[in-house]
């Protein structure tokens, strides 16, 4: 920790001589532009750090009072803290009143190692500035990059910092040329990077993510800041930071490409900063905060199938028999509120979906290894003939405004939102999961709704500044109240809490509570699906970008979209496929499913007034599907093996390419591609009528996915256009990479029960890795002490003119239960030498003998690599094994 000791060094006199001149301006802009100066600042009062270093306090008093958005804060606390060796978190607060804050037990976060006698080093360096106003600035230890920087700037009033009831002012000066920003969602977005000169604004809101820029169902305050390498060579390419403001307040965040200025109706400044240096660490270090992502069942894996509209059973069984039909993978059928009794959750609708059929149609999935799905909404239906609303008024859990229960209206007309803050609503919530549960054996839970989404505004209460705060932020991108068509600000939750403050945690609360309802009655690992989202939701709840339209923009729009989910800790998150509103076409929907079958969370979806798309409805978009989704399935080890890399280290499973190739400057603008893992790489088309695709593939050797002989090299990054004909989408594999696959099913059980099949991507200057995590799928822990699971790594190298490939088991006992084998190893990328007359193997670990291997080689279609397979190897996955691959060649020397 360190700050400016002294007035009397000369660092402290620049600073006051720049005062001097800064003061000087405000007077002039006091005058000139009165009205738009917010606030004048604070100044440090006094300082103190503990004796580790490890911690600093600073009283900050008010400047000047103005009457903007309200009167300032006279008094204000600020602690700097290192909470560990890669966070710094900064809280700045009223000294005289408490404020709200997120309690930890509604959303915990990891506190700290008490260890006051060690001083962690940590890159990043706190600066307090004895400077009037006040501001502070973080650094990099390493490089003396600024990382966050709030000094004010004299001709920027939106740079001072303000801290009033309701109006927080924070802002950062970002180095332009050289800062990329991701993050701070939800929004549609056209482009990943964030385009300087927008305002962001963060509140929860029942608005279609059809709509570009404008706020959308979920609120996360995070950004990552990826940075081009400094002049003076110190900050390397790649080198990257992320921040939270950890705030549950209505907010705008304007980024103007060299400021972020946060713009807060409440709360507390709660700043998080994590020192990364790279996206993977920042990504570790930010669920380390906030709580790991939640391990998804692996069956969830599979396609879904979803509509609103569907009329009864029968049209369900129609849909799930049209798939078996066509040979479409279908793991997992979805029934919208069309189930529901006069939309009443935990009922059925007597005629069209009665309780016999349903049972019926669950257990017909059941034996067939599907799965099925149901919606809820929050909003429970005001009747006094109904249990649910019976047990609710009981339990006494629903919001409140003015002492009663808050009416709002919903699909069932008059409803009651429960309290998802009190403590009661966990049991009634869970109790409710539990009675249908038992009477219809469902398999996951869709959440809907809950940003809470009502259909009436209800009028403000008068003069009350919660319903109509100084401030308006740009909710729906037109100012529109915040109590607009949602729960009334002053709505009061358990323990006096308003509306205000936790309104974006809605959502939240509703999935924390519905997987802990849904361990206790089915002892699984839950499925469950949220459209609201907030700071740790991936801890409980996978997402989908809610309403989207079948048109070519919206497909682009996904993948941003997507992207940015897996930043904010929500890795299993995908896109309405085919679209949502609106009629989609067979072109549409074939390139939608040709990129959708890559999405973490992969569904069709749509709307009751739009055409049905179910895949098969197209023999074009039906082949397509059975491409794809075949590869998928063969690739599901690795889209389970990367959740449970998110699971463990919070790295997201669909990833930004400057996850893998931080270094490269180029990669920072991709809107249209992105990685599964850290080495396949999708290349969709995203418009009609075109049959190629300009991809980017930074440098290596690629290879196709679909057809191994087929691949691309570049020794730098380069633009490179591919073949995309109407029934493909470009997938390709790097160099350096093993993954493990199995066989394509229409069922994840199927695609279970088959052999391994090693694909090993020679690596031209090094080593490959891969590794494959393997457990029953739905035990509630992903990877946990005691666990029934195995994890298996793979190693391969060349020497010698031999290519070595060998495994390291971890809990090989799992993997031997369930006798998986590896039946087959495919090497490709091997280079091709003059002389080379073909290929042998040994195995020296592992297995007894060859017994009846058999050894194939191919050339690439470039002529530049070989390509061996080695059929009939019967490895067992669960034990360590070594192989080597020798080259047989007439001449010259042995190397590869
Ligand atoms: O008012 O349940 O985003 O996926 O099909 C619309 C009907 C309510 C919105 C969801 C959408 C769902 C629809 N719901």
């Amino acid at each position: 920790m360190e700050r400016n000791r002294s007035n009397h060094t000369p660092k402290a006199i620049i600073h006051h001589l720049l005062l001097f001149f800064i003061f000087s301006i405000f007077s002039l802009l006091d005058c000139l532009v009165a009205q738009e100066l917010v606030g004048y600042g604070y100044k440090v009062k006094s300082v103190k750090s503990d004796s580790s270093g490890k911690t600093l306090t600073a009283n900050l008093d008010l400047i000047k009072s103005t009457s903007v958005y309200g009167p300032d804060i006279p008094n204000l606390k600020l602690y700097a803290s290192y909470e560990t060796k890669e966070r710094l978190r900064i809280r700045i607060t009223d000294s005289n009143h408490q404020r709200w804050e997120i309690p930890q037990n509604i959303l915990p976060r990891q506190t700290p190692q008490k260890s006051p006698h060690s001083v962690p080093i940590n890159d990043l360096v706190f600066t307090l500035h004895n400077t009037t106003p006040f501001g502070f600035t973080v650094t990099r230890r390493s490089s003396n990059d600024v990382v966050f920087d709030t000094t004010p700037n004299p001709s920027d009033p939106s740079s001072i910092f303000v801290f009033k009831d309701q109006y927080l002012q924070l802002s950062s000066c970002l180095p332009k040329s050289r800062s990329s920003l991701y993050g701070l969602g939800e929004h549609t977005k056209s482009s990943f990077k964030l385009q300087a000169n927008q305002t962001l604004t963060l509140w929860n809101a029942d608005i279609g993510s059809v709509n570009p820029d404008l706020n959308l169902y979920g609120s996360h305050p995070f950004y990552m800041d990826v940075r081009s390498a400094s002049n003076d060579g110190k900050v390397k390419a790649g080198t990257t930071h992320g921040v939270l403001l950890l705030n549950s307040n209505g907010m705008d965040v304007n980024y103007s490409g060299d400021r972020v200025t946060y713009k807060v109706i409440g709360g507390v400044v709660d700043l998080y900063i994590f020192s990364g240096p790279t996206p993977e660490l920042v990504m570790e270090q930010y669920t380390e905060l906030i709580g790991r992502p939640a391990p998804m069942p692996y069956w969830s894996f599979g396609f879904h199938q979803c509509r609103y509209g569907y009329k009864n059973v029968a049209d369900i069984e129609g849909v799930v028999a049209g798939y078996a039909k066509a040979r479409i993978p279908l793991e997992v059928m979805w029934t919208d509120i069309d189930y529901m009794d006069a939309y009443k959750d935990f009922t059925l609708d007597p005629i069209n979906f009665p309780l016999d059929k349903m049972q019926n149609f669950t257990n017909t999935l059941h034996r067939n290894g599907q799965k099925y799905v149901l919606i809820l909404d929050p909003g429970i239906s005001v009747n006094e003939s109904y249990g649910t609303y019976i047990r609710g008024k009981q339990a006494d859990i629903y919001i409140k405004r003015d002492g009663i229960p808050y009416l709002g209206n919903v699909w069932p007309g008059n409803v009651y939102f429960p309290d998802f803050v009190h403590p009661r609503s966990e049991q009634f919530w869970a109790n409710e999961i539990k009675i249908f549960q038992h009477l219809l054996p469902f398999d996951g839970l869709w959440l809907d709704m809950n940003e809470v989404s009502n259909f009436i505004t209800s009028p403000p209460t008068p003069h009350s500044t919660l319903d109509d705060p100084p401030y308006k932020i740009n909710d729906s991108g037109v100012q529109r109240p915040i109590i607009s068509k949602t729960v009334p600000a002053s709505a009061i939750h358990f323990g006096n809490i308003t509306e205000y403050n936790v309104h974006n945690l809605y959502g939240f609360l509703e999935s924390k509570a519905t997987r802990q309802g849904l361990i206790d009655v089915t002892g699984k690992r839950p499925f469950i699906l949220t459209r609201s989202t907030f700071v740790s939701s991936g801890k409980y709840t996978a997402h989908w970008t809610g309403d989207n339209a079948a048109q070519w923009s919206d497909l682009a729009y996904t993948i941003p979209g997507i992207l940015n989910f897996g930043l904010f800790g929500v890795p299993m998150v995908g896109a309405d496929i085919c679209g949502f509103s609106g009629n989609t076409t067979e072109e549409l929907c074939r390139r939608w499913i040709q990129l959708g079958a890559f999405y973490p969370f992969s569904r069709d979806h749509s709307d009751k007034n739009s055409i049905r798309q179910e895949l098969y409805l197209w023999d074009s978009v039906a082949a397509s599907a059975r491409k794809v989704l075949g590869l998928r399935y063969r690739l599901l080890p690795l889209f389970y093996t990367s959740m449970y890399q998110a699971h463990k280290n919070g790295t997201p499973i669909a990833r930004p390419l400057f996850f893998s190739f931080p270094e490269d400057i180029r990669t920072y603008e991709i809107n249209s591609q992105f990685l599964i893992g850290k080495g396949v790489m999708v290349s969709p088309v995203l418009k009609p009528g075109v049959n190629s695709v300009d991809a980017y593939f930074p440098a290596g050797n690629w290879f196709d996915l679909f057809n191994y002989s087929r691949s691309v090299s570049v020794d730098s990054g380069k633009y490179v256009t591919l073949d995309a004909p109407p029934d493909h989408i470009n997938v390709h594999v790097r160099e350096g990479n093993i993954l493990a696959m199995q066989g394509e099913a229409l069922t994840t059980e199927a695609a279970r029960k088959t052999a391994f099949e090693l694909l090993v991507v020679i690596s031209s200057g090094g080593k490959s890795t891969g590794e494959v995590f393997l457990d029953d799928g739905e035990e509630v822990e992903m990877g946990g002490e005691g666990g029934k699971w195995s994890l298996v790594k793979f190693y391969c190298g060349a020497e010698n003119g031999s290519v070595f490939l060998s495994s390291k088991v971890e809990n090989g006992g799992f993997a031997l239960s369930q006798k998986w084998i590896i039946d087959k190893v495919t090497f490709i990328g091997l280079q091709r030498v003059d002389g080379l007359e073909g290929f042998a193997f040994n195995i020296t670990k592992g297995a007894k003998s060859k017994g009846k291997s058999v050894i194939k080689t191919n050339f690439h279609s470039n002529k530049r690599f070989v390509l061996v397979e080695i059929d009939r190897v019967s490895l067992p996955i669960g034990k360590e094994f070594e192989l080597e691959l020798r080259l047989k060649q007439d001449t010259g020397e042995n190397t590869l």
